[in-house]
Parts: C-alpha cells; sequence; structure tokens
C-alpha cells in the first residue's frame, strides 16, 4: 500500500447568517458574514499547501437547505482550485444540506464526488495506482432518524484504505439533534478503516483506530456555545494502513467565555482595566484571529453592589467595546453577564441564631433536597403545563439554580433591610 494524506473536514455551514448577535457594530457583523467563507478559503489552501491527495466533507457544506447562488459559486470555484492543483473532493450532504433543498444546477469541476442518497464505493487514484475508496451516503431529506451506518457495504478490497463518510450522531450525543443515531458498534463491525464524521460541531475522537472514528468540528465557531478552534484534520496513512491524524485550526474569528472575579476589586476601573487585561490575554492566544467574547462577571464583593445600578453593566460592555474600536485584529464583547454575588458568607450567616439565619437555613436545604425540588417545580409547574404559552418543563438543574438565585436574593434583601 502506497502512503498518502487526506484532509477530513465537516459542517463548513458556508453562508451562516450568525442569528442572535443583533446589536453587532458593521465592521464585526460584515466579519462574521465573512467568516465561514474565509474559513473554506483556509480549508483549500490547507489541502493545497500540506501537498493533501484527496479531500473528504462530511456534510452541512451549506447552512441553510435553501443554498445561495453565492454560497454554491464560492464552493464550486474552491472545489476548483483543488481539482486545478489535482486534488479530489468528496462530498455528502446532512441535515442542514439535504438533497431535497433548493439547489441551482451547477457543473462541478472534475475530481468532485457528490454522493446521492444510496451508498456506493468510489476508488481515489495516485499514480495510476488505487489508494484509497471512499463510500458516503447523503441525506435524502432533513430529518433521518434512520441509522444509515448499516446500510454502508463492506469493503470491496482489504488492499485498500476505506474510508465511510458520513453526517450522524453516533453514541446519542446530546445537544445535538438526534439524525441518522447509531453506535460506535455499528461502525466497527463495518470492516471500514476510517470513519470521516460529520454533524457533531466539537471536535471529538471517538475510536482511535481499528477503525478510527472521528469528529473534526466545524471550521468556523457560530455561536457562543461553539468557542475554542475549530478546523480540520490531515490524515497521513502509512504504507502498513495506519494512520495519524493532526487537527489544524481554519476559523477567522473565535468565539470565546471568559469569567472575571470581582473577588479583591474594590472600584470600577479596576474592575475596567481587568476586563481590558481578559481581552487583551484572549487577543494574543487567538493569533491574529478576531474573537466574540461572552463575559461572565462572578464571584462576591463589593462590586456586586455597584454593578446593580443602573446601566453600570451596559456601561462597562460599551467601555470594553470602545476600547477595541480601532484596533486589528478585534475583540468585541459580545454581552457581559452579571454573575456576581453580594459579599455575605451565606454559610456563616446561615448559623446566626436570628430571622435571616432561620431563613437561609431554611432557604439552603431547598436548593439540595430532592424533595424540596420536586415541591419547587410542582409550584411552578402551572406555568409551564401544556405547550401553549412554549416553555419547556425545566429540568432539575435549572429549578435548583434558581432556588440559588433565590437565595441569594433574599439573603441580599434581607440584610439591607436590617
Ligand atoms: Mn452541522
Amino acid at each position: 500500500m502506497d502512503s498518502f494524506r487526506f484532509v477530513h473536514a465537516a459542517d463548513l455551514h458556508i453562508d451562516s447568517p450568525f442569528a442572535g448577535i443583533g446589536d453587532a457594530d458593521n465592521r464585526v457583523a460584515n466579519r462574521l458574514r465573512e467568516a465561514t467563507y474565509e474559513a473554506f478559503q483556509n480549508l483549500v489552501d490547507l489541502c493545497v499547501n500540506s501537498e493533501a491527495d484527496f479531500l473528504v466533507i462530511a456534510g452541512d457544506v451549506y447552512d441553510g437547505a435553501d443554498r445561495s447562488v453565492r454560497a454554491q459559486l464560492r464552493f464550486r470555484d474552491g472545489l476548483s482550485r483543488l481539482a486545478d492543483a489535482g486534488i479530489q473532493t468528496f462530498v455528502v450532504h446532512g441535515n442542514h444540506d439535504p438533497l431535497d433543498g433548493w439547489q441551482s444546477s451547477i457543473s462541478w469541476p472534475q475530481g468532485v464526488h457528490i454522493f446521492g442518497a444510496t451508498p456506493e464505493w468510489v476508488d481515489v487514484d495516485k499514480n495510476g495506482k488505487t489508494i484509497a475508496a471512499v463510500q458516503g451516503i447523503s441525506y435524502p431529506t432533513r430529518e433521518v432518524t434512520d441509522n444509515l451506518a448499516t446500510r454502508f457495504s463492506p469493503p470491496q478490497s482489504g488492499d485498500v484504505f476505506s474510508i465511510g463518510l458520513l453526517h450522524a450522531n453516533v453514541g446519542a450525543i446530546k445537544a445535538h439533534e438526534n439524525y441518522a443515531p447509531c453506535t460506535v458498534e455499528d461502525l466497527s463491525s463495518s470492516g471500514i478503516d476510517y470513519w470521516a464524521l460529520g454533524h457533531v460541531h466539537t471536535r471529538q475522537t471517538l475510536k482511535r483506530s481499528a477503525p478510527v472514528i472521528a469528529y473534526p468540528g466545524n471550521t468556523q465557531g457560530r455561536h457562543p456555545n461553539e468557542t475554542g478552534a475549530r478546523g480540520a484534520l490531515i490524515v497521513d496513512v502509512d504504507s502498513n494502513g495506519e494512520s495519524k491524524s493532526e487537527f489544524v485550526a481554519l476559523d477567522v474569528v473565535r468565539w470565546e467565555r471568559d469569567e472575571v472575579d470581582i473577588s479583591g476589586i474594590d472600584t470600577i476601573d479596576q474592575l475596567d482595566s481587568m476586563i481590558r487585561q481578559h481581552t487583551d490575554n484572549l487577543s494574543a492566544q487567538a493569533e491574529g484571529r478576531d474573537v466574540v467574547l461572552r463575559l461572565t462577571l462572578a464571584g462576591r464583593g463589593p462590586m456586586h453592589e455597584q454593578l446593580a445600578a443602573k446601566s453600570a453593566v451596559q456601561d462597562l460592555l460599551e467601555a470594553a467595546r470602545d476600547s477595541w474600536s480601532g484596533s486589528t485584529p478585534w475583540v468585541w464583547v459580545e454581552m457581559i453577564v452579571d454573575s456576581t454575588r453580594p459579599e455575605i458568607d451565606m454559610e456563616a450567616r446561615s448559623k446566626q441564631d436570628d430571622f435571616l439565619g432561620a431563613t437561609l437555613k431554611r432557604a439552603l436545604i431547598s436548593s439540595i433536597e430532592e424533595d424540596e425540588i420536586n415541591r419547587l417545580t410542582e409550584i411552578v409547574s402551572d406555568v409551564y403545563s401544556g405547550r401553549r404559552n412554549g416553555l419547556d418543563r425545566p429540568d432539575d438543574e435549572q429549578v435548583s439554580a434558581w432556588a440559588e438565585e433565590a437565595r441569594w436574593y433574599l439573603a441580599e434583601l434581607l440584610e439591607q433591610g436590617k
């Protein structure tokens, strides 16, 4: 077997609208709008510069089923550049860009293979020799609840490295819709050497060998929950058919979450410069990329009361944005969440023999005991009964967090009212 190299990417979500960043200034909004395109350009550059033999893309090329002409043309242009460099591309479509979505008639460059709804094996040749075989399956429609993994046929030859290209939720990973559900066992029993997965946006390797099962994650983060570096995997396969992969970041705007602890901070300008320090550090870590940051203020201290003043948090937010307004690359603080607590020693205070002490002791129990959580859930159940108001029933964790929040609020009110 000849050694070779391929690039495994997924979830490009080209033309993602970046919902929920309504008050971003123009510069930030434009950059975000271009980010998924630029990350794709970086993917093409990576394939060319690393002299990959081919590229596999495991679904959700486009963000919307009704893909824009612009997105399709740019995708085609990128694949043309690869074709010119002699690099083949293999594509399956996922739940965001199923085959029944609107698409214009596009003629794809030579060497591009887009799999349909029926799996098939396609050989990859290099210097007149077959080095690998790829089998893939596209979503015919958005909601695929069948196990697609079981439709794959075993490799036709044991001498050729085999790759399965699939957009699926393996092992019912929460926080992702359970499309094309299957298990690691399903994939392991297939005889395929490398499962190039897509769908789960956080990079993870489910199995390191025999077979390799991996999600590369998406190429560009799209919201505050998609933090950190995003990119693709370069996979090197040696002459024994052993593979090893390396992650390469391709994102151009990085989403981060960070926390500033207010304990030990006495003045608002100290807090302001602390926030600046944090944004400086994140910018340095992003190595030239722009950063969108959701910042949480946490901890206990005298700043808690000052932050409760009208527009204090909003003013800090604007100061943080202003301090980066002329810079390239920039940090844009998307939101500041105030999770600070008053300077009350809850533990000690609940032991004191007075009204507040007794009340806190009582309230302390409510946040930890299951019976109490059930009782609280019962109290709020009227609000959540039925789907008429569109509210989901809160889970235990949510109820417990509310109880905790209420406890601090109560302590603060009673302590002030002394
Ligand atoms: Mn996706």
